[in-house]
């Protein structure tokens, strides 16, 4: 069904890996299809409770694809990162965490392919950047958006305007990752994070991303009443019944794991 994606599932946890390692996985307009494709089954798929978005070979993603880019006009080029913003987007607010197992060049389009994810973990051969001003455009998959926010204006725009290319461990100096891994020991940190989370409430860690998510963009007042309204619809459901009661009764919860719905 893919061709330049590979799509598994091991139980509950999804793994997706963009698969055009000849290109060092470069965001091309196949490649972001099938990956807005994937993430429309994901967000079918009701038994999947959480995603670890990878690469093949020695790339994350290098990037948008730069042949693919050059003859583009102006209105092309807009409706060009509007498409991937759109999909990266769809990836940063699906109900379930996404974890980003960055294993090689996570350049442009590919640094900002990580920065929808919620958790980027890093093998030790990572190397991050923006190197979009050497090509004469800036970052358009939101790195100038959401960069800022992760790690602060005055470093984003350090890296955004000389373009360079940082490490994995000063990646995580600047907070861009959360831990970085021997290369060999990547997927397996990533698959043991998502399914420590699986574990949990489905509902409550999906109404956490977004109290999290949505309250990122308000003011405080605005943020802790938002905060407030999701805390009460824990109480619908029935997780919060079984949580509760089996730390009353001194058992483990036995959680029947569902999606939220909206
Ligand atoms: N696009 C297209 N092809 C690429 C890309 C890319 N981003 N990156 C690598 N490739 C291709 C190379 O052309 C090469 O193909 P071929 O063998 O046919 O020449 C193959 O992948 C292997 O690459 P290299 O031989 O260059 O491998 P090296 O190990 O020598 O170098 C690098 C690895 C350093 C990662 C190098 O490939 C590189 O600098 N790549 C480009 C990185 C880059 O600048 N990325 C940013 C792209 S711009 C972007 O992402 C903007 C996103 C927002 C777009 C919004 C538009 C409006």
């Amino acid at each position: 069904m893919y061709t330049l994606i590979k799509w598994e599932k091991e139980g509950p946890i999804g793994i997706l890996t963009i698969n055009s390692p000849d290109t060092l996985n470069a965001l091309n307009s196949q490649v972001l299809k099938e990956l807005d494709a994937c993430i429309d089954d994901v967000l079918k798929d009701e038994s999947i409770g959480a995603l670890i978005l990878t690469g093949e070979g020695k790339a994350f993603v290098a990037g948008a694809d730069i042949k693919e880019m050059l003859p583009l006009d102006a209105k092309e080029g807009e409706e060009w990162g509007a498409n991937g913003s759109r999909i990266f987007r769809k990836i940063e607010t699906l109900p379930i965490p996404v974890i980003a197992a960055v294993n090689g060049f996570a350049l442009g389009g590919g640094n900002e392919l990580a920065m929808a994810c919620d958790i980027r973990l890093a093998s030790e051969r990572a190397k991050f950047g923006q190197p979009e001003v050497g090509l004469g455009i800036t970052p358009g998959f939101a790195g100038t958006q959401r960069l800022p926010r992760l790690i602060g204006p005055a470093a984003a725009k350090e890296l955004i305007y000389t373009g360079k290319i940082i490490g994995a461990q000063e990646a995580k100096e600047l907070g861009l990752v959360s831990r970085v891994v021997a290369p060999e020991e990547l997927m397996d940190a990533a698959k043991e994070l998502a399914g420590a989370i699986v574990k949990n409430s489905w509902n409550a860690v999906a109404l956490s991303k977004k109290a999290i998510n949505d309250g990122l963009q308000l003011e405080i007042e605005d943020a802790l009443a938002l905060e407030a309204k999701i805390f009460g619809e824990c109480f619908l459901s029935p997780e919060q019944k079984e949580g509760m009661g089996a730390f009353v009764e001194k058992r483990p919860a036995q959680f029947n794991h569902t999606r939220r719905k909206e």
